[in-house]
């Protein structure tokens, strides 16, 4: 029987935009509390009360840098008891910056990307998961990318990020084999968000000619994928969810019809 989510504690980093903000929209309307992560506190009040008043989903509200090992675990060690049992922690947060060639690019745009996308997870991983084995129940879902399976001109950085979010998640499963604690590993395509902004630095252009002529994913796309892994009955383990939009085969294949 599917899992009912109704006053499960979900935990989901980078809800202030994109594919967290969607998940948060779609697992407010099944009934969870949610605990929203992300540095913009303004995007995650405004959220917050839009779930508030459409669903009356009882938020909490975190101001964390991913990147911050010590500052995750202070936050968590002073949650309220009432939110300490968290069911579901979604590792989303996460970016990319520009497409320069392995050989030339700035050393900083890397270090954001490995702190984020693969030491800020593990950092989440590190303060959340032991409460879950403990407790006998719990399920992390972490967003990789497309980006894992094919390595593209100038993403080479990036796509090793996401690369490593494929084998942590795998390394995850088998070290939590014996527990029912789940490990599912989301692989989207194009997703339309703010994700091209933050890679091309805000040059609104260039993002949008990512998806010129195609059809992206949507956010809600994704989250609808989530809601599926998160809702299947406890002896089924959703490891990975692949989706791509129709009009793209690999990251660079993408089908596109004049404008
Ligand atoms: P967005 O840019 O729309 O959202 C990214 C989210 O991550 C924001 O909420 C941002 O919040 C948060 N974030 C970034 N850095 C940090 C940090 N250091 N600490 C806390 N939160 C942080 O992009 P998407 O929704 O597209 O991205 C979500 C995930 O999906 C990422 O892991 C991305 O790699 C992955 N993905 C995206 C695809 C796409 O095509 N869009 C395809 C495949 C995977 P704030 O800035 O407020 O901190
Ligand atoms: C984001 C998708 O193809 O831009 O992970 O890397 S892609």
């Amino acid at each position: 029987m599917a899992i009912a989510l109704t006053d499960k504690i979900v935990l989901i980093t980078g809800a202030s935009a994109g594919i967290g903000a969607s998940c948060a929209r779609y697992l407010a309307e099944a009934g969870a509390r949610l605990i929203l992560v992300a540095r913009r506190q303004d995007k995650l009040q405004h959220l917050a009360d839009e779930l508030h008043s459409q669903y009356q989903t009882e938020t909490l509200l975190l101001s964390l840098d991913v990147r911050q090992a010590a500052a995750i675990a202070a936050m968590m060690a002073k949650l309220p008891a009432h939110w300490q049992a968290i069911d579901i922690l979604i590792n989303n947060a996460g970016l990319s910056r520009g497409l320069d060639k392995q050989y030339e690019a700035p050393l900083q745009d890397w270090e954001e990307m490995i702190d984020t996308n693969i030491k800020g997870l593990l950092y989440m991983t590190r303060a959340i998961v032991p409460g879950m084995v403990t407790r006998e129940t719990g399920h992390i879902i972490n967003v990789g990318s497309i980006a894992a399976r094919y390595t593209y001109p100038g993403g080479s950085v990036y796509c090793a990020t996401k690369a490593a979010v494929k084998v942590l998640s795998e390394g995850l499963k088998i070290d939590l084999l014996g527990t029912p604690v789940r490990v599912t590993n989301i692989e989207p395509g194009f997703v339309e968000t703010e994700f091209s902004d933050v890679r091309f630095r805000g040059d609104a252009d260039r993002a949008k000619n990512v998806y010129k002529g195609m059809t992206p994913l949507t956010p809600d796309d994704m989250a609808e994928m989530i809601l599926f892994a998160a809702t299947r009955p406890p002896h089924v383990n959703v490891s990975e969810i692949y989706v791509i939009p129709t009009d793209q085969s690999s990251a660079t294949l993408i089908h596109r019809r004049p404008t």
